[in-house]
């Protein structure tokens, strides 16, 4: 059996939500963390509509700070906005603060399919595009430090045709020297070594550096199709949890441990119900304070913002175990 989680929410859950946010604003969720010149920074998703008449008019980012990682003030104004002919909508991005720069990764819905993005900033007002993947691709995280000399990133592309028609969707992982030309592609794990996944993974937070290795998160989605309604929509018949995993320092292909059990599973009130997707946990943001304290920042219910908390050694000696 595996022993349970270290993982605690935070007392202060949910950490943001739409009421938190000077302009429309309906779902707040999927938010990227990261800290920058002493500050908490915080990009959320904001998808815009009306929860009384449960319709949704378009996504956004949205821009926070805090001081402790727990109370934020948001910024009056979307950021980072992109739509035209071609872009419906950015969603999802994930922050990492690398050599005094902030890189935002993104997923990007086109007209011509999904695709994974990275622009960089210093001031969250102006954000370099620096390079998109070709469709389908999502998900992607970029690793806080150059290894080898290369920028690393996970990424999650979503090969249907090659995968019989199915979500049986796998983790990737990319090198570059310039952040712009991706390559040295490989798969890094494979959703059927996920006992809790039954149809895909893909990466969740950027990973921190720990003793043991890079440790980093995942979410899994398992399906049942005897779920029904569970949300807004008519049938909502996945569940995502998240998992945890170390890969090595030196070379981050190597998995040095997976944990067999998840790390987070929906179990709060605001992850299972009340929500548009109740049952969805997608962390987002990972933070490794001085004191050893680790904070996830997750999504909850495709609606709320949320936060959990560790402590490193914790979470390393619970992975190693459970592996
Ligand atoms: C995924 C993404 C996430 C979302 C999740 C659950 O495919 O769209 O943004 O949180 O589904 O709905």
């Amino acid at each position: 059996m595996p022993s349970p989680s270290p993982l605690l929410r935070s007392p202060a859950n949910p950490i943001l939500t739409a009421k938190d946010v000077p302009f429309p604003a309906t779902l707040v969720f999927n938010a990227g963390v990261c800290k920058f010149h002493g500050e908490y920074v915080m990009l959320f998703r904001n998808d815009y509509g009306s929860a009384e008449t449960q319709t949704l008019h378009g996504t956004n980012l949205g821009l926070a700070y805090s001081k402790d990682g727990i109370h934020w003030r948001v910024h009056p104004r979307p950021i980072f906005d992109w739509h035209d002919d071609e872009v419906i909508r950015i969603y999802d991005p994930r922050l990492t603060a690398l050599e005094d720069r902030v890189y935002v990764c993104f997923a990007m819905d086109t007209r011509h399919g999904i695709r994974g993005g990275i622009a960089v900033t210093t001031d969250f007002e102006r954000f370099e595009v620096l390079s998109l993947t070709v469709p389908d691709n999502r998900n992607l995280v970029l690793f806080p430090e150059r290894i080898g000399g290369k920028f690393i990133r996970l990424e999650r592309p979503f090969p249907v045709y090659g995968r019989l028609g199915q979500e049986r969707f796998d983790i990737w992982l990319s090198a570059s020297y310039d952040l712009r030309y991706w390559g040295d592609s490989e798969l890094l794990l494979r959703v059927e070594d996920v006992p809790f996944a039954n149809l895909k993974i893909g990466p969740a937070a950027p990973p921190i550096k720990t003793r043991a290795g890079w440790l980093t998160t995942f979410h899994a989605v398992d399906f049942d199709a005897t779920r029904g309604k569970n949300g807004w929509e008519e049938r909502w018949q996945k569940r995502y949890t998240a998992g945890l995993m170390i890969l090595d320092l030196d070379d981050p292909r190597r998995i040095v441990a997976m944990s067999r059990a998840p790390l987070l599973v929906p179990e709060a009130s605001y992850e299972v119900a009340g929500g548009f997707r109740n049952h969805v946990v997608f962390p987002g943001g990972m933070i490794l304070e001085d004191t050893g304290e680790v904070k996830i920042y997750y999504g909850a219910a495709d609606t709320v913002e949320c936060l959990a908390t560790a402590d490193v050694d914790n979470l390393i000696e619970w992975c190693l175990t459970n592996t």
